[in-house]
C-alpha cells in the first residue's frame, strides 16, 4: 500500500493527501516533520536529505517534492481525471503547479507565518501587509484566468489545481483582509464541495 509521510497541518502534504483522496487510492500516512520530528532519523533521510515532507512510498519508488508527487499520482492513478494526456493541455496544469511554488509561495509564508503560527504581539504586520498586498496582486492572475474556465486545469478538476486549491484554503479562512477576487472564490468554493478537498485540506490551520 502507499504510503505518505508528512503532518497533515504542511501545505505541501495537503497537496498529496488530496491527490490521494480525489483519486481513492488507498493509503497509510505517517506524521512527520514540525512537532512529530521524524525528518531528521536516519531512516527518514535515507527516503528524503532534505528533511522535509512530504515523501510518498509506492512499491519501489522513494518520492519528495510534492509537486512530483502530485504530478506522479495524477499519471500513475489519475489517466482521465486528475492527468490530462494532451501535452498541450497538461502544459496549462504544469504552469499553475509551477507559479504557486516559483511565484506564490514566498510571499504567502510571511502572511501564514505570522497570522497562523505567531502569537498576536509578536506579529510583524508590516510584512503581513506587504505580502498580503503582493499575494492579493499576484492572486489577481488566476483570478482572470477563472473567469473564462471552471478549473485552473480547463473544464474540470486536474492536477493544474491541486497546488493552488491548498493556499486557497488559508488564503480564504484566514482572518485577513482580500482583495475582492470573484472567479477565484467561486472556484474555491466548488473545491470546498469535494468530499477529497475536505478530507485532506479542510482541516484547523495550524
Ligand atoms: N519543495 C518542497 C518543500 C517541502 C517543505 O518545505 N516542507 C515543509 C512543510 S510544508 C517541511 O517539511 N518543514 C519541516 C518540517 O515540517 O519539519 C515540496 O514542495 O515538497
Amino acid at each position: 500500500m502507499l504510503k505518505l509521510w508528512g503532518r497533515t497541518n504542511s501545505t505541501n502534504v495537503k497537496k498529496a493527501l488530496w491527490c490521494l483522496e480525489e483519486l481513492q487510492i488507498p493509503y497509510t500516512r505517517v506524521d512527520a516533520g514540525g512537532a512529530f520530528g521524524v525528518v531528521d532519523e536516519t531512516h527518514y533521510i535515507a527516503k528524503n536529505p532534505n528533511k522535509l515532507v512530504p515523501c510518498l512510498e509506492d512499491g519501489e519508488l522513494v518520492l519528495w517534492e510534492s509537486n512530483a508527487i502530485v504530478r506522479y499520482l495524477a499519471a500513475q492513478y489519475g489517466q482521465g481525471s486528475l492527468w490530462e494526456s494532451h501535452p498541450a493541455q497538461r502544459a496549462q496544469a504544469d504552469k499553475w503547479m509551477d507559479w504557486v511554488t516559483a511565484t506564490l509561495a514566498a510571499p504567502f509564508r510571511p502572511v501564514f507565518w505570522n497570522i497562523v503560527r505567531t502569537a498576536p504581539e509578536q506579529r510583524d504586520m508590516a510584512s503581513v501587509q506587504a505580502s498580503l498586498d503582493a499575494c492579493g496582486k499576484l492572486l489577481a492572475i488566476p483570478d482572470q484566468a477563472l473567469a473564462t474556465q471552471p478549473y485552473l486545469s480547463g473544464e474540470s478538476l486536474g492536477m493544474g489545481d491541486i497546488p493552488l486549491g491548498c493556499y486557497a484554503y488559508a488564503w480564504f479562512e484566514m482572518p485577513i483582509e482580500r482583495p475582492d477576487l470573484p472567479h477565484l472564490r467561486r472556484w474555491y468554493e466548488q473545491l470546498q464541495r469535494r468530499p477529497g478537498y475536505q478530507t485532506a485540506v479542510v482541516t484547523p490551520l495550524t
